[in-house]
């Protein structure tokens, strides 16, 4: 039996004791040895209490319902959604910092205060979120002279995810980690600290990263833009794939309030998108790859090549192609007679709707309602743009058709449905590419977790796998 109170107490989340200290990674070092307490006593006074039952369901039907990964930064209810450190979207826009440069208050949080919340379960100070901000834009303002010479000898037309895996597997030539570990100078307690390193150098490198990769494709290896010291992360990547107004490139004329927009919708969308519990592919994947020590790029890369897949985060450009093609096939994005009949069609032919549906979510993703509201809070901005009123339109009628054609559990929109469509809108319209602006969003939670992974000293995962002979044995 389990004493809650007794339970509570071996896993009370305890503050950092320096958490004054604008230093992430000096908060970090505070608050660890409690932790890590706190995970040896779940394991020897908890150890043999059951969690749930793993069915033959679960062994060949993906795992599903078959609770068995440690996670700490996300979880995910299947109707409340998302919660960060037990925070919800909206509380997250309230309580996480902004950048102060954001002249109209409407700003987003900065992914920054995002990636402090999930590593330290404490929402930051502005001062601890800008500390982390500038550390970052110091580490990341160049990249690797080998990976930024690869990224410029890849041959043309390379699908940008592959053009992101290699990057980053490559940048495990200067992992911290891996030298230390090859060295043989450090003991289990300090890997976390390594690992650490590596993951805010990583981070730091994805914008320079991500303009690679865009100018690669659209511009023929040639700069779009610049990495700015002085600025954000967010602002970073817009600024390198040149959309910011500031920028001498500035490639789709943006005007003031535009590249605000922009790099606004940019701190959103990589705001969210940092994690989805630990179960997800990319984020699994990460965890799994780390768990035999490979170093934080190599780990991440390998979550990477996950993300690329169309039930994953390739989805999101799915849907683009999709609106695009159904517009032009109906009369009006508000025709709903038609939007019906379109999705019928799609149904009949063994098809998906994609952008809707989850694994685990049952209901409206509130990352797609974040994605929507940015839309809804900029008539002037997007009133006239036909795949926008056909993403809304759409997620009326979509779960209306899912549910009485009666196979998928959740018949409601996921975060896809909406995300590049508005990057669409703003002139990134290279379809392929917007995966790898979730990739940049997506490093900070299996990063986070990784730490966290070294930190607990948690062990190699190697679940058992069964045969066809022994599921038969099972049941008879
Ligand atoms: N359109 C049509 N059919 C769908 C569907 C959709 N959007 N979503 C699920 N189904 C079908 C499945 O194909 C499955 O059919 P089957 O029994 O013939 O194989 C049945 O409904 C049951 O599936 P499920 O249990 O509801 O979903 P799942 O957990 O197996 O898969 C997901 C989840 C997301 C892969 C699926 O809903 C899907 O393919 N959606 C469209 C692609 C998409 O939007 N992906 C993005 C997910 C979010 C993300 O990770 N970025």
């Amino acid at each position: 039996m389990i004493h809650s109170h007794a339970m509570r107490r071996a896993f009370h989340c305890t503050k950092a004791a320096g958490s004054s200290s604008v230093g992430l990674k000096q908060v970090l070092q505070d608050l660890i040895p409690q932790r890590k307490h706190d995970i040896l006593e779940l394991k020897k006074n908890y150890g043999n209490v059951k969690i749930g039952d793993i069915t033959i369901g679960s062994v060949i039907g993906g795992m599903r319902g078959n609770t068995s990964m440690f996670w700490q930064g996300t979880s995910l209810d299947a109707y409340e959604g998302i919660k960060f450190q037990g925070k919800t979207i909206g509380d997250c826009q309230r309580l996480l910092p902004k950048s102060p440069k954001d002249s109209n208050g409407k700003g987003n949080f900065l992914p920054e205060s995002m990636l402090w919340l999930l590593m330290t379960g404490e929402v930051p100070s502005i001062e601890q979120a800008l500390h982390l901000s500038a550390e970052l834009a110091a580490r990341g303002r160049q990249l690797p002279d080998y990976t930024d010479k690869l990224m410029s000898n890849l041959p043309s037309g390379m699908h940008p995810m592959t053009q992101l895996a290699i990057g980053l597997a490559s940048m495990n030539k200067g992992s911290e980690f891996a030298r230390k570990y090859e060295k043989g100078d450090i003991g289990k307690n300090e890997y976390w600290e390594y690992v650490f390193d590596d993951a805010i150098n990583l981070i730091a490198a994805l914008p320079q990263l991500t303009g690679k990769i865009y100018s690669n494709i659209v511009a023929g290896g040639k700069p779009l833009g610049q990495f700015r010291e002085d600025c954000d992360w967010s602002y970073n990547i817009c600024s390198l794939l040149g959309m910011t107004s500031e920028d001498s490139c500035n490639r789709q004329n943006l005007d003031g309030k535009q590249s605000e927009d922009f790099v606004n919708l940019m701190r959103l969308y990589t705001g969210i998108h940092v994690d989805h519990e630990g179960g997800n592919v990319s984020a699994h994947t990460t965890h799994l790859v780390g768990s035999a020590l490979s170093d934080p790029y190599l780990s991440y890369s390998s979550g990477i090549m996950g993300l690329a897949g169309p039930l994953h985060g390739l989805a999101a450009q799915e849907v683009v192609r999709f609106l695009i093609e159904m517009n032009v096939m109906i009369s009006s994005p508000q025709s709903g007679r038609e939007i019906e009949q379109y999705l019928w069609n799609l149904l009949r032919c063994k098809r998906v709707i994609p952008g809707y549906g989850h694994a685990v979510l049952r209901k409206a993703d509130p990352r797609f309602i974040a994605m929507l509201d940015f839309a809804k809070a900029r008539p002037e901005e997007f009133a006239q743009d036909k795949n926008v009123i056909l993403m809304e339109k759409l997620s009326e009628i979509a779960p209306k058709v899912l549910k009485e054609h009666g196979k998928t559990k959740n018949p409601y929109p996921n975060v896809d449905s909406a995300s590049g469509i508005l990057f669409y809108h703003y002139g990134v319209t290279e379809l392929l590419f917007f995966t790898v602006i979730f990739g940049c969003s997506r490093s900070m939670g299996p990063l986070t977790q990784l730490v966290w992974d070294r930190a607990l000293g948690l062990p190699i995962e190697r679940p058992k796998s069964l045969d066809f002979k022994s599921l038969g044995a099972l049941c008879r």
